[in-house]
């Protein structure tokens, strides 16, 4: 098989969704607030399961229309979405013939994960489903619901054989072609049911990646911890899970959300460490996202529309020898090209931003903007054996989140050791 992992390198940015009946509660059970994420409220607040299930009476988004999350993720610039079909509460968001904890089950009765397949499929989106292996509240033997059912009694086997593999299957063979598959808190999964499930995702479609949670590193690609951005690079696949609030799932309360320069920030910033930014929505109980988040994102859609050349398909560039103080530095290797992300710039003529230890020749600086060209100036002082390189920008920041550079190399791009 070709590098599976291609589309998902290349890509960078994508669209993480958690959706399920803890929008109806939205953060909030009978006066009482759900400590950490809204999508926890359940188990944070030992909810009984007899009455957390009678959310699937309520369930009914009207409002749901799978071609605005999609078209809005082309807008944004996101390249895949991942959708929960199954969060830790148990509840499918598909027909799934393994259990009748299912949206199939409420007052709405359409099946969430195909319409989402199907939007995805026709506007050329890459689709991907999350599926919580480990918990799973509803069932008496799955880790996590220690309240209705006595951990003592739970077989965990039974639940991993009769609900976790044929719900995977089922995602695997109903709903087309799967990007990827997002496990998560495997906890003390055992690493041989880690190995069959993964196993499973793969003899169902080869293609399918398997994300770092289905634990001991297993999986396709790796993980960083939730809103954790990792303090060295690397250039294998990894991901970075992100929420533009403080819950993943809807919030009635929490309508914090991140400016976007510090999305774009956050962005750049994985991007330049190398890896992928999955940013986190949280649809309402009728189907929608607060309108303040789309606008968030709308803005940062919009500076990816002009300067998207210096995220996608891009690595990080490699170590220079001292720490760049005016921002982050992305790299096209096939184009041979540094993209210098300037966050701060320089307040005093001649506007110089500096990088010091880059060996190679510069056959050309612009702005990626606008194609401009950026003056600058290339030395090499012999006896400190030291190179330098200037760019001289204009008087008149272009983009005060960040302003791009693309500098072009005469080859791969070299780095002098100190
Ligand atoms: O417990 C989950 C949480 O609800 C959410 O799904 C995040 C997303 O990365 N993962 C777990 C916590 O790490």
């Amino acid at each position: 098989m070709k590098d599976k992992l291609k589309w998902f390198k290349d890509a960078k940015y994508g669209l993480f969704i958690h959706w399920g009946l803890y929008a109806i509660p939205g953060g909030e059970w009978e006066g009482r607030l759900a400590p950490h994420g809204t999508e926890w409220l359940m188990r944070n607040l030992q909810v009984p399961l007899a009455d957390y299930k009678k959310l699937a009476e309520r369930f009914n988004p009207v409002d749901f229309d799978p071609y605005y999350y999609v078209r809005k993720a082309k807008r944004w610039g996101m390249k895949y979405i991942v959708v929960t079909a199954k969060h830790h509460d148990g509840f499918a968001m598909y027909d799934t013939k393994v259990s009748d904890y299912s949206v199939m089950n409420t007052p709405y009765g359409k099946d969430i994960i195909r319409q989402f397949a199907d939007a995805c499929a026709a506007e050329g989106m890459t689709f991907c489903v999350y599926y919580s292996q480990m918990q799973d509240w509803e069932d008496p033997n799955a880790d996590g619901n220690t309240w209705d059912f006595d951990p003592a009694k739970k077989e965990f086997k039974r639940y991993f054989y009769n609900k976790c593999i044929p719900q995977v299957k089922e995602l695997l063979t109903n709903y087309g072609p799967i990007g990827l598959i997002w496990f998560d808190t495997p906890y003390e999964m055992p690493k041989a049911l880690c190995q069959e499930l993964a196993d499973v995702v793969h003899e169902c479609q080869p293609a399918c990646l398997v994300n770092g949670r289905v634990g001991y590193g297993i999986g396709d690609y790796r993980q960083a911890a939730d809103n954790s951005i990792p303090r060295f690079a690397r250039n294998d696949a990894w991901e970075c899970p992100m929420t533009l609030n403080a819950t993943w799932g809807y919030s009635h309360r929490d309508s914090d959300f991140k400016a976007p320069s510090a999305v774009l920030e956050n962005l750049v910033r994985v991007v330049g460490k190398g890896g992928n930014l999955l940013l986190n929505v949280g649809p309402d109980e009728y189907g929608k996202i607060p309108e303040a988040s789309a606008q968030v994102l709308d803005t940062v859609g919009e500076w990816l529309a002009v300067n998207g050349k210096s995220i996608y398909n891009t690595v990080s560039a490699p170590d220079f020898p001292y720490l760049i103080p005016w921002g982050e530095i992305t790299y096209n290797e096939e184009e041979t090209t540094l993209f210098f992300h300037i966050k701060k710039y320089p307040t005093r003529a001649p506007y110089q931003v500096h990088l010091a230890g880059l060996k190679n020749r510069v056959e050309k600086v612009t702005l990626l903007a606008d194609g401009s060209e950026i003056p600058f100036k290339q030395s090499y002082e012999t006896a400190r054996d030291e190179c330098r390189f200037n760019i001289f920008m204009p008087a008149v920041c272009p983009d005060a989140d960040d302003t791009v550079v693309a500098v072009k190399l005469d080859g791969k791009v070299e780095v002098q050791k100190i």
